[in-house]
């Protein structure tokens, strides 16, 4: 068997055969509060007694804001309904999901589903860590397999070894560069070759993390000597099994990591990368430092070598937010912290903070610089601010200097990590389920009709992210569990009327270009339209996750026979399509929307809790 990635998809197999669709057997999932509320809801809807995994997590990272009781409402649901069904339970100021799981529960060669689109993050121990809706997560949490295509699996040949300043961000925003948005759609990126065994966990974690970014399903890194070690660290060496390629892949790229300079993606996509050197000297208002692809305790460590005696620019607001209380607390025993504050950071919680907007919204065209994984327009809180990912290395030089600087390479001691447990709370089964307000029913979608007819209600063009479907930040992450309230935000950032004008016509259509819907993983996207009366959405192509969730929401997901007919429908339009035959029939336009025969059922069914229902209400995994 070739691949590392193959190898343990193939062990974990249930239903289908390579090549094809293809069910896996999930052992571990992880939530976050943003998607996981609606993920317990639905667990809870399928009725079965306990989680049937072995291990699932639910953590509390990305709404941590508390502006009213929402939010702790929600906090409160999710601890108890752990509790109930025999769920680990991550408090908030815990830290970051996928750096949490990456430390205290990756293990190579098993297999992760998780309702966020940055759990390949712990592909960097050799696991196979997918993120999905919240829904998939729901079904794997009870049992049920997790269906996908057979991906291809694309090596990328790591020769050399990194040379400081130039650190792992700088690997993954080459890729980027590389292989675009929607690069890696369909296939696994994993990492082979010499130069793997020169990067730590923590780095490839980073790159494995970022690798979202691409579209891939998933990214991989070889379980060896340093995942050894690394778990060892974490006192979990009994988790620790190698897991080998054999280094034969059908495509693939080679990167020589000594040749990999310092970069910088520009606004406003994480793939718009070039190097750093050639932005120096641009002034900036803000820079930000954490989130789950760079604040693990060596990004840090680095941060606060560099920021060691010096000050932030009088100019500069900085931002740090370490990824788990582990980290924080060895930031703050070594001294570490004690430099960054005297230096002029401004220390955040453990947790996901302005990556999602929750919090930091620089000024009015402000320029921020970030270490984070995505700088989609408007997810920062401000429209018009121009958002820059680059490396912490590059950021804490930027911020003393007040521009973008291309980082010096500094020497840091790393000491040994603090490892405590005491943020995670076991279940006890003990608990009643607190709901308060905010926690609202689960709205249901009808079955499909043979002929849906509508209006285009907006026309769209490429790489639209769930970022613009249906935004994040402070105002609306409270309402992540209250789908009617929800949904008055969809496409809020590019056309507020939007949610009116669907009422208005009692739903319709969406109409937008290539990689539809990517980015996140929020089930919202698929669900708020789902509510607004959306059946359909006619694009040129999907990105994995959001088509997925559209499906599983009972929303058609339409590409275009011919691309170039994309050009022919007009916002406002009205269009009658025959869902048996794939045709807009009124304008005569071929219509494609390749399913499998059980996508099919639940697309038809009204979507997978319809579905299964259907199934005989036993609740999936008794099937
Ligand atoms: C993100 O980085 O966009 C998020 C917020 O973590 C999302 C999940 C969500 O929207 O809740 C993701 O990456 O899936
Ligand atoms: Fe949190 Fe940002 Fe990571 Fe999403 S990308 S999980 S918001 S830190």
């Amino acid at each position: 068997m070739p691949s590392v990635a193959e190898r343990i998809l193939r062990d974990h197999i249930v239903d289908g055969s390579w090549g094809g669709e293809i069910g896996i057997r999930i052992d571990q999932t992880l939530t976050q509060d943003a998607t996981g509320t609606l993920a317990y809801l639905q667990f809870e809807a399928i009725g079965i007694e306990r989680v049937r995994t072995e291990l699932s997590v639910s953590y509390v990272d990305h709404n941590t804001l508390q502006t009213g009781f929402e939010n702790a409402d929600d906090h409160l649901f999710l601890q108890t309904i752990a509790d109930h069904y025999g769920v680990l339970f991550s408090r908030p100021g815990n830290g970051i999901c996928h750096q949490i799981h990456l430390e205290r529960f990756a293990v190579p060669g098993k297999s992760l589903l998780g309702s966020d689109s940055h759990t390949p993050t712990s592909g960097g121990v050799g696991m196979i860590a997918i993120g999905a809706g919240g829904l998939d997560v729901a079904a794997a949490m009870a049992g049920e397999p997790f269906y996908f295509n057979t991906p291809s699996i694309f090596g990328i040949r790591l020769i050399g070894a990194l040379r400081p300043p130039s650190s792992a961000k700088d690997v993954i925003l080459y890729i980027l560069k590389q292989l675009t948005v929607k690069g890696g759609l369909g296939k696994i990126l994993e990492y082979y070759g010499p130069g793997v065994k020169t990067l730590s966990v923590p780095e490839r974690g980073t790159i494995a993390n970022m690798g979202a970014e691409t579209g891939a399903t998933t990214s991989i890194f070889p379980s060896d000597e340093t995942t050894r070690s690394f778990m060892e660290e974490q006192g979990r060496v009994r988790d620790w099994t190698p897991v080998k390629s054999d280094g034969v892949y059908e495509e693939g790229m080679d990167i020589n990591l000594s040749e990999i300079e310092p970069m910088i993606a520009m606004p406003h996509s994480p793939d718009n990368v070039v190097p750093v050197s050639e932005l120096e000297g641009k002034r900036i208002d803000q820079v930000c430092i954490g989130s789950c692809t760079n604040s693990s305790l060596r990004d840090l460590m680095t941060v606060a070598r560099i920021l060691k005696g010096k000050r932030v620019h009088p100019d500069v607001s900085l931002t740090i937010s370490p990824g788990s209380k582990g980290v924080y607390e060895t930031l703050a025993r070594t001294g570490a912290l004690a430099d960054l504050i005297a230096a002029g950071a401004r220390i955040l919680e453990a947790a996901c903070g302005p990556c999602i907007g929750m919090g930091q919204s620089p000024p009015s065209k402000g320029v921020s610089l970030r270490t984070f994984n995505r700088n989609f327009e408007g997810r920062s809180g401000t429209k018009d601010a121009e958002v820059y990912l680059v490396s912490p290395e590059t950021a804490a030089f930027s911020a003393i200097t007040g521009r973008i600087t291309v980082p010096r390479a500094v020497s840091v001691d790393l000491p040994k990590q603090i490892v405590d447990d005491s943020g995670i709370i076991r279940p006890t089964f003990k608990k009643s389920i607190r709901r308060g307000p905010n926690i609202a029913p689960l709205p249901v979608s009808d079955p499909m009709p043979s002929i849906v007819e509508g209006r285009v209600l907006i026309r769209l063009g490429d790489n639209i992210t769930t970022d613009h479907i249906m935004p994040a930040g402070a105002k609306i992450l409270p309402l992540r569990s209250n789908i009617p309230k929800i949904s008055n935000y969809v496409f809020h950032q590019i056309d507020p009327d939007f949610p009116k004008r669907a009422r208005t016509y009692g739903g319709g259509f969406i109409l937008a270009g290539e990689n539809y819907g990517q980015g996140s993983s929020r089930e919202h996207a698929a669900l708020a339209p789902m509510y607004l009366g959306i059946r359909a959405v006619l694009a040129k192509s999907f990105a994995r996750i959001h088509r997925a969730n559209l499906i599983n929401f009972g929303v058609a997901p339409l590409e275009f026979a011919e691309p170039s007919d994309y050009e022919k429908i007009k916002e406002g339009d009205a269009l009658k399509i025959d869902m048996e035959s794939l045709q807009i029939t009124n304008l005569g336009i071929p219509l494609r929307c390749p399913l499998t025969k059980r996508q099919r059922e639940i697309l038809m069914s009204g979507g997978l809790l319809n579905f299964i229902k259907k199934m005989g209400g036993r609740g999936v995994g008794q099937r």
